[in-house]
């Protein structure tokens, strides 16, 4: 640990400089899970774990962070009463930060701050309304892309077929592994979603001509790119604390190949990610650590587009310091 080393910021990193190019959003969200508990601590246990992640990244080949200001804002501050108004106040909590002068990362949370944040992306300037052009690669072991659970059209296996609804142009899974009916037929049949299922990633005797076939695809991207990793998409191994940890999934390795492969895409602009279902543990720091390597791979892969001149700075910085947005759209939408 640095002399340096700022308690409650990401890495521990001082914050250098008035104009943002990094902001870490924590998301201490958590009304739908179904299994686990604890979601809510995650964002802080993964900022906490992040004090032990070495800084420099081998593929950046600098120490975060490497010039930049990473700043670490104030956590959403869980207010709203009703679901509706929880995912209202996140949307609006996160859209200052989407206008396109710094990049998001988010931690969350139950999977279930998707559908917010993908409202709050749209008005991002490589969007400009029209969710159609933003591409969301998704790991994860459910696909997520239930009718409803429990009644709940909002709920965390919903996270992705609201992100569709709410006009998502593509959709690219990996890690999926735990899925309904509904959800299979809505793979096969709906021409926005690629799914590469773990059983076939993971397989010992074709797995790795399937995963060349991922990171081709990741590779062949184009236009603005969200990142959503479910941490349940790595190995239950990997991830014990998370909501629902399941086996059978991504090795650590291929969690970072993915979000290398991503970030390198020579036609496409990564323009946030999100970490969500962190759950701390304590006795074994294991699953919030995972979280925190994962972000700090993020972010070196992100800065190293940025030199390699992908990505647009053409939005004027807007500081530190922003209001958050009022909006009553899903309040709108579950009336
Ligand atoms: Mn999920």
């Amino acid at each position: 640990m640095s002399e340096d080393y700022v308690e409650g910021n990401f890495l521990g990193l001082p914050e250098q400089g008035e104009n943002v190019d990094v902001v870490v959003l924590q998301l201490p969200y958590e009304l739908t899970t179904s299994y686990g508990q604890g979601t809510a601590l995650g964002p802080a246990a993964c900022i906490a774990a992040s004090g032990q992640v070495e800084l420099f990244d081998s593929k950046l080949g600098h120490d975060l962070p490497s010039g930049a200001c990473i700043f670490t804002a104030p956590e959403w501050n869980g207010e709203g009463g009703s679901l509706a108004e929880q995912l209202d106040n996140i949307s609006g909590y996160l859209q200052p930060w989407f206008a396109g002068d710094c990049f998001p990362l988010v931690l969350g949370g139950e999977h279930g701050i998707l559908p917010p944040l993908v409202h709050a992306a749209q008005n991002h300037p490589l969007i400009e309304g029209d969710l159609g052009r933003l591409t969301i690669v998704q790991i994860d072991a459910h696909a997520d892309l239930r009718c409803e659970l429990n009644g709940e059209s909002y709920s965390h296996a919903c996270a992705a077929s609201r992100s569709l609804d709410l006009g998502v142009g593509r959709l690219l899974q990996v890690g999926i592994r735990a899925y309904a009916k509904e959800e299979a037929e809505m793979i096969q049949t709906d021409e926005r979603i690629t799914t590469f299922f773990a059983r076939e990633t993971q397989s010992s005797i074709h797995g790795a001509t399937t995963w060349t076939k991922w990171l081709d695809t990741l590779q062949n991207l184009t236009g603005p790119v969200h990142l959503t990793i479910d941490l349940d998409g790595l190995d239950g191994s990997l991830v014990p604390a998370t909501g629902t940890p399941v086996p059978g999934g991504l090795t650590f390795w291929q969690a970072i190949e993915t979000i290398e492969a991503v970030f390198s895409a020579p036609n496409a602009v990564v323009i946030s990610v999100d970490i969500n279902e962190i759950a701390p543990q304590e006795n074994t720091p294991l699953t919030q650590f995972t979280a925190a390597m994962l972000a700090a791979k993020a972010l070196a892969v992100h800065l190293k587009a940025r030199n390699e001149g992908r990505w647009i700075t053409n939005a004027q910085p807007a500081g530190r310091s922003r209001e958050a947005i009022q909006t009553t759209f899903f309040k709108q939408q579950l009336s």
